[in-house]
């Protein structure tokens, strides 16, 4: 393609542009307001990226895109392959109750005109994600909670399931014999999922759901559903969604704190890294009890994830290539 015929077909924005299925860097000049073509990463499109090991979900979201899909029906049929997954004891369907034996629910989703839905303490419902995309869509608020959240998926036709599992009512009940309430993730099994896809346009998404913190005090909240805490997109900039105990990274809005630094102008690796520091370098830190891990992708389509402790990966989907990376991290195994 000649430069001047690019130049007419790009928009006057800094912003990432897909050209066929390849992503060009391309911003402003602000002297001549015409677009510079950096042509930093040509990154090929689409891309998915979730934490942990969710070859199935990413997938799911990878056909998606390849169907001509964008980027936020994609980020909800991924998530809504481990809400449906009963032997996922984080997500939906079978993950582990709070410590009064109830299974609770929490999700957000983004799109790339930085719209949000989100769920809180949602019970009886699987696909909490798709709950968070009505509420983002379909109501004029952001956020729906409780006994509100679960009658608006009533009324969109969602029914009514017991999430609670015999395997995880197991888990519970074996729990309750000692009932030490610990409020440190279990960091050997934890697998909230939150996903972040770029389409062929080159449109950014993100979703994140969760059953939260097992054996958690009744009405916890996590990070999970909180815009900025478990999730933040800008559709300028890039993505990233956030796993682990949600209370440290509330504490510091670590998906906002992200994607702002990869604003700055740092990859989404050197932003996850200093999201992290963020948290282990406060004065008194039990970091070496607990684990945070955050999975990020910029508009170039540059990914990173980085987490506490060593078993943190990130799947990604890139390149007709479906593969899990052990993220790199502070305390080894
Ligand atoms: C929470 N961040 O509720 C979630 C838990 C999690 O894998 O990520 N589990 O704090």
């Amino acid at each position: 393609m000649k430069r001047r015929q690019f130049l007419k077909n790009a928009t006057l924005s800094t912003a990432g542009l897909a050209v066929g299925s390849t992503l060009i860097a391309c911003a402003e000049d602000p002297k001549t307001n015409k677009p510079i073509i950096t042509n930093k990463t040509a990154a090929t499109l689409p891309i998915v990226i979730a934490t942990w090991d969710v070859k199935l979900a990413t997938e799911t979201a990878y056909k998606v895109l390849e169907n001509g899909g964008n980027a936020l029906d994609a980020v909800e049929a991924g998530c809504k392959i481990e809400e449906a997954n009963e032997k996922g004891q984080s997500v939906g369907k079978g993950g582990l109750p709070d410590r009064d034996g109830n299974v609770t629910l929490d999700a957000c989703i983004m799109d790339k005109n930085g719209n949000c839905g989100s769920v809180v303490y949602l019970q009886n419902v699987t696909h909490a994600i798709s709950v968070a995309r009505n509420v983002m869509e379909n109501t004029p608020h952001v956020m729906l909670a409780g006994k509100g959240a679960e009658q608006y998926a009533y009324e969109l036709g969602f029914k009514k399931e017991n999430l609670l599992t015999e395997a995880s009512k197991k888990a519970w009940e074996k729990w309750k014999v000692e009932a030490k309430y610990k409020p440190i993730i279990n960091i050997e099994n934890h697998d909230t999922i939150g996903m972040i896809a770029i389409d062929k346009n080159g449109d950014i998404s993100g979703a994140c759901t969760t059953s939260g913190l097992a054996y958690k005090m009744g009405g916890r909240v996590g990070d999970s559903p909180i815009i900025g805490s478990g999730l933040f997109v800008d559709n300028e900039v890039g993505g990233c969604v956030a796993t682990g105990l949600g209370e440290e990274v509330v504490k510091t809005v670590g998906s906002f704190l992200v994607v702002e630094l990869m604003r700055q102008g740092k990859s989404p690796q050197e932003a996850c890294e200093e999201a992290i520091g963020r948290i282990v370098n406060k004065p008194n830190s039990d970091y070496k009890n607990f684990q945070v891990g955050y999975v990020a992708v910029n508009k170039q389509g540059e990914t990173g994830s980085f987490g506490i402790h060593q078993w943190f990966s990130m799947t990604k989907y890139q390149d007709g290539k479906n593969e899990n990376i052990q993220s790199k991290y502070i305390v080894k195994a």
